[in-house]
């Protein structure tokens, strides 16, 4: 064992041990996706919402070089509350490291991680994608490419509605992901209910989507990973003029402010927060509480499935 080994919790590595319902949650999300001090409050409902549903949670994130899966209390409010915490992708991890840095993983960097540790389930809020100026500037997220490659489940409220949906879709095509609609057949758009697009499956309980892992372990053929899109219903979603201006106006100060690369999906995010006074975080908020409960059905009904 060296310092560089994945660190698990106490509580993580006893529940993997006896192959206990686990579910991995990202800390990007805490450091770089919500304003203080909420993030802090928020990151620890998200682990209240795992727990509820019979699942323990497992926030992944690096804390003076240490890659962690299942932060503890003093760590998670580490990397929600000092500056200079890092946006770390799967590339960053070893180098963030080597340097005994602060670091949040994103969707690629802990589904990377978690699968290394052995969780088969991940909760986020929307997925990273294909932004809107690709076409110039070649700005797709890691978490695309990491997915065809990394099997895992990851709940997530589809694509987030500031990226190019549609080119994400048929990334997720290319790359060989595999997309299903929880109780829908319309993919959903993280603030907004439907992003647009339709989807090909959709699974209706936490069960079915454990069948769907049984069968992508037992077939071996595929080893990407499962994207399970679950919509925020009607009524709950962001007003979708409010979402339409705010987010216009996000897009032209980001161009204005020249912006770019990881610090984009942030500041994006910000500028809804700070401009819709608060109405996106309580939908973001929302979203990733809604995910974190399915998800940990999901890693019950999948217990369950192989104890049987
Ligand atoms: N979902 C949220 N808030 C976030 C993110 C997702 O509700 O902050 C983060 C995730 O960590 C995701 C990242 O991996 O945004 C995407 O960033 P980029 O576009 O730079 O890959
Ligand atoms: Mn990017």
């Amino acid at each position: 064992m060296n310092s560089f080994d994945i660190h698990l919790g106490a509580e993580v590595g006893a529940a993997l041990r006896d192959r206990r319902p686990v579910v991995a949650l990202e800390s990007t999300i805490v450091s770089h996706g919500l304003p203080r001090p909420d993030n802090l409050r928020v990151a620890r409902e998200i682990e209240q919402a795992v727990r509820a549903a019979g699942a323990v949670p497992a926030t992944i994130g690096m804390v003076g070089g240490r890659l962690v899966v299942g932060l503890d209390d003093a760590e998670l409010t580490r990397l929600a509350t000092v500056d200079g915490v890092s946006k770390l992708s799967v590339r960053d991890l070893a180098v963030a490291a080597a340097a005994g840095a602060d670091g949040a993983t994103t969707v690629a960097a802990t589904s990377a991680v978690a699968a290394a540790a052995g969780i088969g389930v991940f909760a986020t809020g929307g997925l990273g994608g294909v932004h809107r100026q690709a076409a110039t500037t070649f700005d797709e997220s890691a978490d695309l490419g990491t997915l065809a490659r990394t099997p895992i489940a990851v709940v997530c409220a589809g694509i987030k509605s500031i990226l190019d949906v549609g080119a994400t879709l048929e990334r997720l095509e290319t790359l060989g992901v595999a997309v299903v609609g929880y109780r829908t057949r319309r993919l959903p758009g993280f603030y907004l209910t439907d992003a647009g697009f339709d989807l090909d499956w959709s699974v209706d309980s936490p069960e079915q989507v454990a069948d769907v892992l049984a069968a992508q372990d037992a077939h071996g053929v595929h080893g990407g990973g499962l994207i399970v899109a679950n919509p925020l219903p009607a009524d709950e979603q962001l007003d979708p003029a409010l979402h339409d201006r705010t987010l216009a106006e996000g897009l032209a100060r980001m161009e204005r402010d020249g912006v770019t690369g990881k610090a984009v999906t942030p500041y994006l995010l910000a500028h809804f927060h700070a401009a819709t006074q608060g109405a996106s975080l309580a939908v973001n908020v929302r979203i990733i509480l809604r995910n974190a409960d399915l998800a940990a059905r999901i890693a019950v009904a999948a217990a369950r499935r192989a104890a049987a």
